[in-house]
């Protein structure tokens, strides 16, 4: 059946009946849920090609969801083998620029007409407090789509003036070109978002995509593909394979038709990725990895803003954000009075249900990720770091672990090297006015994705942004990342940039074009 469809495809037969699925059905939020749990290929919802599923469980109460299908090597091929169709044959790589931007378009408005919807199905997949779903999580999905729809029809070439070969003259002209079918693998944090980041920039550029979401987190990305069928995107364009990385998100980047990967996840994911992709076909490569941010706070900051964006830049998204501060440098005079005030006010955040509007701190993602944390806090306590609020699972059913604090945290400690991806404050004190020192340390790490500095006096502000090592950085805020501005790390946070204009180019390719006359 599954080499039947490949050849029709390739000869260009529509294999697609009308288009139906059978919906998982479920109350939550108060709202009828519908949804698929199956592969989305070429415009269908099937099953694995061995039938194989997994269960996807809800963090906020270890229930199980539902089952979703486990995608197959073979699975990857068929659903490769209809991008690479809808891109070299079908009706979207002949499509206006401009059309293509409508198409994007309508499917950013269906995307806001279901985003309570979706914004419920993050609340129970990933533990994503609604309000923030609701606002963050699908609500700048929704910007970014209708971002990059605005760039279809604006992605030009130059016209460059090379030497002539007298007495003829030469015209030389680049012109910006898709690069194919591309690959996109994405982490759980953000389940929806990351998907828009990569794939919204990957369809402005013309390419055609198949997407491996994690597993732990794949329900918005298969609604998603529901509404990419109700826009009315030709089949093959978008393909969405669910199941693990070590199967799915492997056969991507070994499949020798997949011209581009762009991936977010781990630092080492990141490296095996690169590799594989190396040896297949050499293809082109964006990583958006690990991060250990640094944020540094002066004493002649606004204190209060200080106190709010330092919570902010910890505990957003339970800890569960790759720009995430990993480590805050206070500068000694106001060190134990920040230290106190944060206390004071992780103390006051309500834990519990993410669905109830009031709670400001839901559950951990999945089991696996709740128990790295809890040995991450047990490392922390081990090399001598203080513990100073938090520190345990919560005692009630789901993944909760309480918001967590440590302070007098040293450059070579572990705290003071890795992530924790959770809700865990890693505080170091620094001597007043030690600029230089502060910056060493926070330069001091294999990563370089973001940063922070609060400070009212402007230079020493621009001082710092210029000597911090990394791809972004907030100066009197934090986590204040919009579709426009480019996004991604530098040293071992990757690179390639997600977001702006620039995020056209990792899913570009250059061609020069030169006439003689
Ligand atoms: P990973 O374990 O790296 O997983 C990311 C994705 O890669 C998942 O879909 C995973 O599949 C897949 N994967 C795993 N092994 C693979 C392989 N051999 N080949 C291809 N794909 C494979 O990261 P995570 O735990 O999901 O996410 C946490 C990490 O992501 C943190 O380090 C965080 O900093 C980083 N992150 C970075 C950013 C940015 S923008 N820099 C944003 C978010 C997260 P499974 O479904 O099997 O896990």
């Amino acid at each position: 059946e599954f080499f039947k469809r490949v050849v029709l495809i390739s000869r260009g037969v529509s294999t697609s009946k009308p288009f139906e699925y059978t919906p998982v059905e479920m109350v939550a939020n108060e709202m009828n849920l519908k949804f698929p749990n199956q592969l989305f290929i070429n415009n269908e919802f099937v099953d694995a090609s061995n039938n194989a599923t997994f269960d996807t469980i809800n963090p906020s109460n270890e229930e199980v969801i539902c089952k979703v299908a486990k995608g197959t090597k073979d699975d990857v091929d068929y659903a490769v083998q209809c991008a690479k169709y809808a891109f070299e044959q079908g009706e979207w790589g002949r499509m206006n620029a401009r059309d293509r931007g409508n198409l994007m378009y309508k499917l950013a408005d269906l995307m806001e007409e279901h985003k309570e919807e979706l914004a419920t199905l993050e609340t129970i997949d990933s533990g994503a407090v609604y309000t923030l779903a609701l606002k963050t999580h699908i609500g700048m999905s929704i910007d970014t789509f209708r971002y990059f729809a605005g760039w279809c029809d604006k992605v030009q070439g130059k016209t460059i003036p090379i030497n002539h070969a007298r007495p003829n003259k030469n015209l030389t002209y680049t012109k910006r070109e898709p690069i194919g079918v591309c690959g996109i693998i994405t982490p759980w944090n953000y389940p929806l978002m990351m998907l828009a980041w990569k794939m919204s920039a990957c369809l402005a550029a013309g390419n055609t995509v198949v997407l491996k979401p994690a597993m732990v987190t794949p329900l918005t990305s298969l609604k998603f593909g529901e509404l990419v069928v109700k826009a009315g995107f030709p089949e093959g364009v978008i393909n969405i394979v669910t199941g693990s990385g070590s199967v799915v998100g492997q056969a991507i980047a070994d499949h020798p038709d997949v011209k581009k990967l762009g991936f977010t996840g781990s630092t080492a994911v990141g490296k095996t990725i690169m590799e594989s992709c190396a040896m297949s076909n050499l293809k082109k490569v964006s990583l958006e990895l690990g991060g250990k941010s640094p944020l540094i706070i002066f004493s002649d900051c606004d204190f209060d803003r200080a106190i709010k964006y330092g919570l902010n830049s910890v505990f957003f998204n339970k800890g569960e954000n790759c720009i995430a501060a990993g480590r805050l440098f206070v500068e000694e005079s106001i060190h134990d009075k920040f230290v106190a005030r944060v206390i004071e006010e992780v103390q006051k955040m309500k834990i519990g249900d993410p669905m109830d509007r009031s709670t400001d701190h839901g559950p951990q993602n999945h089991k696996a990720h709740l128990d790295s944390l809890l040995d991450y806090i047990k490392t922390g306590v081990n090399e001598g770091a203080k513990l100073v609020c938090g520190g345990k699972r919560a005692d009630m059913p789901g993944y909760f672990l309480e918001p967590t604090i440590f302070t007098d945290v040293e450059d070579e400690m572990f705290l003071g090297q890795e992530e924790s991806f959770g809700p865990i404050m890693v505080i170091s004190k620094f001597k007043e006015n030690d600029v230089e020192g502060v910056l060493y340390s926070a330069n001091n790490v294999k990563y370089g994705l973001a940063s922070g500095v609060f400070t009212q006096d402007i230079n020493k502000a621009l001082r710092v942004a210029d000597g911090l090592d990394a791809g972004t950085c907030f100066v009197n805020t934090y986590n204040k990342t919009d579709v426009a501005s480019s996004f991604g790390g530098f040293k071992q946070s990757g690179f390639g940039k997600d977001l702006g204009e620039e995020a056209l180019n990792e899913y570009l390719k250059t061609k020069a074009v030169t006439v003689e006359y």
